[in-house]
């Protein structure tokens, strides 16, 4: 019986073996680095390519094996890069052109120079398809392309574009991290910013005049050079802002921009969780100023390291009232006699950063850092505190922790409005 059932495992393996085999488009290597594709468009409008693809080692957490970078032609024309970042397949989306139906010959090329992972890049499957949402046209056709240095192949890279969905165009960047400004301090930067990516506003119209956010934070009208007709825009300084496309970042991007969800921006990174999840790979990689890791999983609650992803809990609220800076976020646990609070006075965080929402009728996301392993099973309460000396009105949006695979994993947090007085916590029981 048993010589039978490993018969039959083996003939299952290999089924699945043959028909993984079949499903493979290509493999790019550094001596067969080219695949040229004939596809068709069937319908008019703006075309997307679907690529599905995986490095065959390494990936974004692998020191010095990060990412490879495909260079994309169409018909002879060079188009944009799709730059390879994980082992697992991916479907990169690239944005092509706005234009009729027909044949579109697509090539790809490994571009071993600007490859750090100099693995096998492997194409799973290639399809085009054309956008049918006349509301998402005018997202599209003004979306900027984006360059970047080499540099940025392997730390702080802007992994995906958002747009919000209003009358006015505004596109919003998203960095797997910051190295420069606050990103200097990672507990600093999730202490504040409830994340370890960075998001910047890139390009936005102000009564329909493009405008950019250039270094120094300061809004500038763009009248830059264009690629394929839209915006192109370098990023150009440390901390993720933006210059006219200067011709010097040889990496070019052209991302379909994503809808981005109402409330706060890292919204769009929830629903993303394999965003979140190379996010904190780079950020367990790397070393902050003084050498150290930036981050390893860890115990201990009041650590130098910013720990990892995964042992926070993550609250919105939308809140009113109350003085500067009044509101905090607690988190008592079933078997645990402390109290866990993001602001790191209170003894959330070891770096300077002392941090709390100021209350000024937006919606907020802190984080409260847990000791590593903590499952939802664990929580017994997430309270909204008062630091200040006149009642503030709050309200849960959500709280939720991340699971093995980065993605939300909701508490079921009280969500009707309350009041809390000065001093006092209000807590929702789970
Ligand atoms: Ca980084
Ligand atoms: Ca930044």
């Amino acid at each position: 019986m048993r010589g039978l059932l490993t018969t039959f495992s083996l003939l299952l393996l290999l089924l699945f073996t043959t028909h993984s085999a079949k499903a493979t488009l290509a493999t790019l290597t550094s001596t067969s680095p080219q695949k040229q594709l004939s596809l068709k468009l069937t319908k008019p409008g703006w075309a997307i390519l679907n690529l599905k693809a995986r490095l065959a080692q390494g990936g974004w957490g692998t020191p010095n094996e990060e990412s490879a970078v495909l260079a994309l032609s169409l018909g002879k024309t060079f188009h944009s890069h799709v730059v390879v970042m994980d082992k697992e397949p991916m479907t990169y989306k690239v944005l092509l052109s706005n234009g009729k139906p027909g044949p579109l010959t697509l090539t790809f090329t490994l571009d071993t120079a600007l490859s750090r992972n100099k693995g096998a890049v492997i194409l799973e499957s290639a399809a085009l398809e054309t956008n049918t949402d006349p509301a998402k046209n005018r997202f599209y056709a003004s979306s900027p392309v984006l360059t970047i240095s080499t540099s940025r192949l392997s730390t702080d890279y802007p992994a995906f574009m958002g747009y919000a969905q209003e009358k006015e165009l505004k596109y919003t960047v998203y960095f797997t991290n910051e190295d420069g400004g606050t990103g200097r301090f990672p507990t600093m930067l999730m202490g504040i910013y409830a994340r370890l990516a960075d998001i910047e506003s890139a390009l936005w119209t102000v009564n329909g005049v493009l405008t950019y956010q250039s270094p120094g934070h300061l809004d500038k009208a763009f009248s830059g050079p264009k690629r394929w007709g839209r915006p192109a825009l370098s990023v150009c300084t440390d901390n993720g802002l933006f210059c006219p496309d200067d011709g010097a970042h040889p990496v070019v991007l052209s991302y379909v921009p994503i809808p981005l969800p109402p409330g706060v921006r890292e919204r769009a990174m929830d629903v993303m969780p394999w965003f979140t999840r190379i996010v904190n790979e780079e950020v367990l990689r790397e070393k902050d100023g003084q050498g150290k890791p930036k981050a390893k999983a860890d115990t201990a609650v009041k650590d130098a390291a910013v720990g990892d992803a995964r042992q926070y809990l993550y609250a919105d609220f939308t809140c009113t009232g109350g003085d500067s800076s009044s509101a905090a976020v607690e988190v008592k646990l079933k078997t645990d006699p402390r109290t866990f609070k993001n602001d790191w006075a209170q003894g959330s965080f070891a770096n300077p950063g002392n941090f709390r929402p100021t209350c000024g009728g937006g919606e907020y996301r802190v984080v409260v850092k847990l000791p590593w392993g903590v499952k939802k099973a664990d929580i017994a309460q997430v309270g909204l505190a008062n630091r200040g000396k006149a009642p503030l009105n709050g309200a849960f949006v959500r709280a939720f922790l991340l699971d093995g695979n980065f993605a939300p994993a909701d508490l079921s947090v009280q969500t009707k409005p309350f009041t809390v007085v000065p001093g006092s916590t209000a807590f929702s029981s789970l």
